[in-house]
């Protein structure tokens, strides 16, 4: 399929290491991938789904013990620690590939081994780039298939160029204690082993489009982000696109895909989805900055997907999807997850694949779908897909907003004085954690930017980039915006709507780009008055609940200016003196 020399080198020495049985290109045909579905059917690796209404859809069980991304198990490679650390897990790259060779070596006998190229972005594009993921899982090669351009169309965009990431995927044993996903900037490269699940093995997702990408965004001089991306258009046809950072299971698959509210699309706005969860971004000609989403597919939280909450995400995962770790309706082949609807199926298959009453589980307080359950679903069944998808040149962004889970602190919305004051929040996010990583859910943790498990490089050197970028975009950067929809009462309730009422926000902030607009100066930014949110036939929203999502604790912020502090210590040296400034005046403002 390539007469790529730097691929058919490395390749070679690949399989010297992994020895494998067989070696299948894959070429991306409807031939190649139908023969190993049905192959998968019969190892019971995957499992067709009803025909009618779900058509080609197959379901998918991870291991119980594998079903999150594995922080803790996570590591970047580089030559001086200083480069990586200290928020990743570090290791020097010669050492950690001591420790793995021999894992490595001939954990591929008996087995095939898929040889995946595909491109990250569009074809064509001048900002896509090519990554070839070996892998002994066809799992892995079906979610790639819809993840990914994959197959000749990557081969034919990397040409003759060394410029590719090499991936490196093995179930090997499947041990927990023996899992790594490790990536080596210096060298384009990942090794993932001993996992089978989304994040840890979908190398081109978070590992290359995030990690490896975002120190090539560096070098290069433009940013990969943890964000979504998405249009507004207006009753004139004008579209308006604005990126947006959640930590992961906060929000970014659904904002993407929100319905307008009634109050605007009886006026004729409509929303299009660009991207649900990364954004590579560069300078274009004109000096702004353009977004493309280097994925194909959607790899969603299913838990709370519902006709109500996400109309759209439901309709994409309606045919050509793969679900992971959802319950299973024995009655009708279907699927099903908590907040799908209130009828759990008597009949099913809870998430481990064990055989249960679904309705007297649910009942009992257990789960039938993993919490981390997701959907792989191709971005082309996406009704409100973006025209602008597949544009090469991507789309030019207006506004970027940061946001995470916050009970308390965060106000509903408000806007950095300036890029650099907005970066300074970006650095200063916090979250409450999810189920998307192994580990407690619900404990408040730091997370710049969203990015804290997937930045490839050290923080510090993060964070100066980011105040670069802002200095060459200079009057042209996107204002940045931070929001939280997650504040609760003392009952712990959320307070507001959320989902496609989260428009009413955003409305507000491309006034304020406008210019159309005046806001509330404040220590934190620069806050709406509470009626410039519109909240025209909300039931439970009044001006006084506005007004309450509005207020700022001075009190609380002061004792988080000590959480962000920590952090910077923790980063140490190269957190930039600008970001101390920040700091600084914030406290200052907030002491007044
Ligand atoms: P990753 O794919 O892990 O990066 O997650 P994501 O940021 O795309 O999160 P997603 O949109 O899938 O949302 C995760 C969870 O948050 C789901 O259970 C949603 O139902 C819930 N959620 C999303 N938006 C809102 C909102 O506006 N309000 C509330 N209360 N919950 C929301
Ligand atoms: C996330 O955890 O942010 C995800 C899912 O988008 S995974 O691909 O597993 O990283
Ligand atoms: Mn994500």
């Amino acid at each position: 399929m390539t007469t790529n020399k730097h691929v058919l080198t490395w390749l070679d020495e690949m399989v010297a290491l992994l020895k494998p049985d067989k070696v299948v290109w894959i070429d991306g045909s409807e031939e190649q991938l139908k023969a190993l579905r049905e192959e998968s059917f019969k190892t019971g690796e995957m499992q067709p789904l009803n025909e009618e209404l779900l058509p080609g859809c197959v379901l998918h069980h991870t291991a119980v013990n594998d079903v999150a991304r594995v922080e803790g198990r996570t590591y970047i490679c580089t030559k001086k620690k200083e480069d990586a650390a200290p928020i990743n897990n570090w290791m020097e790259t010669s050492e950690m590939k001591a420790k793995l060779i021999p894992m490595y070596d001939g954990c591929m006998k008996g087995r095939t081994m898929y040889v995946l190229p595909y491109c990250m972005g569009p074809i064509g594009s001048p900002f896509s780039k090519v990554g070839i993921e070996l892998t002994d899982s066809i799992y892995v090669v079906m979610n790639m298939d819809i993840m990914t351009r994959m197959g000749q169309q990557a081969l034919d965009q990397l040409g003759d160029s060394n410029d590719f990431v090499r991936g490196l995927h093995s179930k090997a044993k499947m041990e927990e204690e023996n899992r790594y996903i490790v990536q080596f900037p210096e060298e384009n490269t990942i090794w993932s082993i001993n996992s089978g699940y989304g994040g840890n093995v979908l190398l081109g997702k978070k590992c290359f489009a995030l990690r490896i990408a975002s120190y090539q965004g560096l070098k290069e001089g433009w940013m990969a982000e943890h964000m979504l991306i998405l249009g507004i258009e207006d009753p004139n046809g004008h579209v308006e696109y604005i990126t947006a950072a959640f930590p992961s299971a906060c929000g970014k698959t659904n904002l993407a895909m929100l319905i307008p509210p009634e109050v605007y699309a009886k006026q004729g706005y409509k929303v299009w989805t660009v991207g649900d969860d990364i954004a590579w971004m560069h300078i274009g000609e004109d000096g702004r900055l353009y977004a493309i989403n280097p994925e194909n597919g959607f790899f969603g939280v299913a838990p709370g997907t519902n006709e109500k909450s996400n109309p759209n995400a439901l309709h994409t995962t309606m045919k050509n999807t793969i679900f992971t770790n959802v319950a299973h309706n024995l009655d009708n082949n279907t699927v099903w997850w908590e907040g799908l609807d209130k009828n759990p199926p008597e009949n099913a298959e809870e998430w481990t694949g064990k055989k249960v009453n679904g309705k007297e589980w649910v009942a009992a307080g257990n789960k039938l779908a993993h919490p981390n359950s997701r959907f792989t679903a191709p971005a082309v069944n996406c009704p409100c897909l973006s025209k602008e998808f597949n544009n090469p040149n991507g789309v030019p962004v207006t506004a970027m907003v940061f946001g995470g889970r916050r009970a308390k602190t965060a106000p509903l919305v408000f806007q950095s004085f300036s890029w650099n004051h907005g970066v300074y929040v970006g650095s200063a996010m916090a979250s409450e954690t999810t189920a998307a990583a192994a580990g407690a859910v619900g404990v408040v943790r730091r997370d710049p930017m969203a990015m804290r498990p997937f930045t490839g490089y050290n923080m510090g050197d993060y964070f100066n980039h980011w105040i670069e970028m802002g200095e060459k975009l200079g009057d042209k950067a996107p204002k940045i915006f931070h929001v939280n929809w997650f504040r609760t009462d003392d009952e712990g309730h959320f307070i507001w709507p959320g989902f496609g009422d989260n428009m009413r926000v955003l409305m507000w902030m491309l006034k304020r780009c406008k210019g159309e607009v005046d806001a509330v100066e404040t220590p934190i930014g620069y806050l709406p008055k509470p009626e410039d949110i519109d909240i025209t036939g909300l039931e439970d929203v009044t001006l006084d609940t506005v007004k309450g999502l509005l207020s700022v604790d001075k009190d609380l912020w002061l004792e988080d200016c000590n959480g962000v502090e920590e952090l910077y210590d923790q980063i140490g040296e190269r957190v930039p003196a600008e970001l101390r400034k920040q700091l600084a005046d914030l406290r200052a403002r907030l002491s007044k």
